[in-house]
């Protein structure tokens, strides 16, 4: 059995956006897990692990912190379950993927939901999630929040070339979805457990797409805590 270690918050939500690559990763191999939640704030909880964030898994004697070098392991020590990546062209096109999502998709969403991210953390958490993204973002959660529509015009003249994709193709990996999916959907979850506002038009391609993740291995993403 492996263990996945991630973020909980008020309502028993999984939060983490870089935990849900994780858990849509390990779904896909068709692996059973167990959560452990861990508070933004507690890194005692996770000091095994020789770092400072989740996701971590454990499967028997091996640790695996880093969502990127999560979805490595897994593709490299369950080659007979279906591939996240398809190959070495496929890994190698999934990384840089993965370095603009991180670079450029989680950046946006968080200007535009971080004021209700810091609503739905754990109350011993609050404190340690304002003084961290105030710091990244030079600004307070306050004025993030006043700029709320601007972030969100923003975060889709980014997400403008993945609009294109989609309506070319049903997932980010073509007709059926592999990690790079995950990646971005992870995004999105974030937005959808912790904001209860919609960063999605109905007619945008990416609405459509989320809601074929949310529709996989049963509903998995779709039924949990959201906001
Ligand atoms: N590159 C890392 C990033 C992990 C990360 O930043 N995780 C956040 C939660 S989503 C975290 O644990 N942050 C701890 C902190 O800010 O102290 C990965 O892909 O796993």
């Amino acid at each position: 059995m492996i263990t996945l270690w991630e973020l909980e918050g008020k309502g028993g939500r999984r939060y983490s956006l870089f935990s849900w690559r994780a858990r849509m990763a390990l779904r896909h191999k068709g692996l059973d897990f167990a959560t452990q939640p861990v508070c933004l704030s507690d890194k005692k909880a996770i000091e095994f692990s020789s770092g400072k964030t989740v996701p971590i898994i454990r499967d028997n004697d091996t640790v695996v912190r880093d969502s990127w070098k999560i979805a490595e392991y897994l593709e490299d020590r369950y080659p007979q379950a279906p591939a996240l990546f398809g190959g070495a062209i496929g890994r190698g096109v999934s990384q840089s993927f993965n370095a603009w999502v991180d670079r450029a998709v989680v950046p946006a969403m968080m200007q535009a939901i971080v004021f209700d991210v810091h609503e739905r953390v754990a109350p011993q958490d609050e404190a340690y999630l304002r003084e961290s993204m105030e710091r990244v973002l030079r600004k307070t959660l306050e004025a993030t929040r006043a700029e709320r529509v601007e972030a969100v015009k923003r975060l889709g003249r980014i997400l403008e070339p993945m609009q294109a994709a989609l309506k070319r193709q049903l997932f980010v990996c073509g007709a059926s979805p592999a990690y790079a999916d995950y990646i971005l959907f992870s995004v999105f979850q974030w937005a959808r457990v912790m904001s209860p506002d919609e960063v999605l038009a109905p007619e945008d391609p990416l609405f459509a797409w989320r809601g074929r993740m949310l529709e996989l291995f049963g509903g998995f993403a779709r039924e949990v805590p959201t906001a």
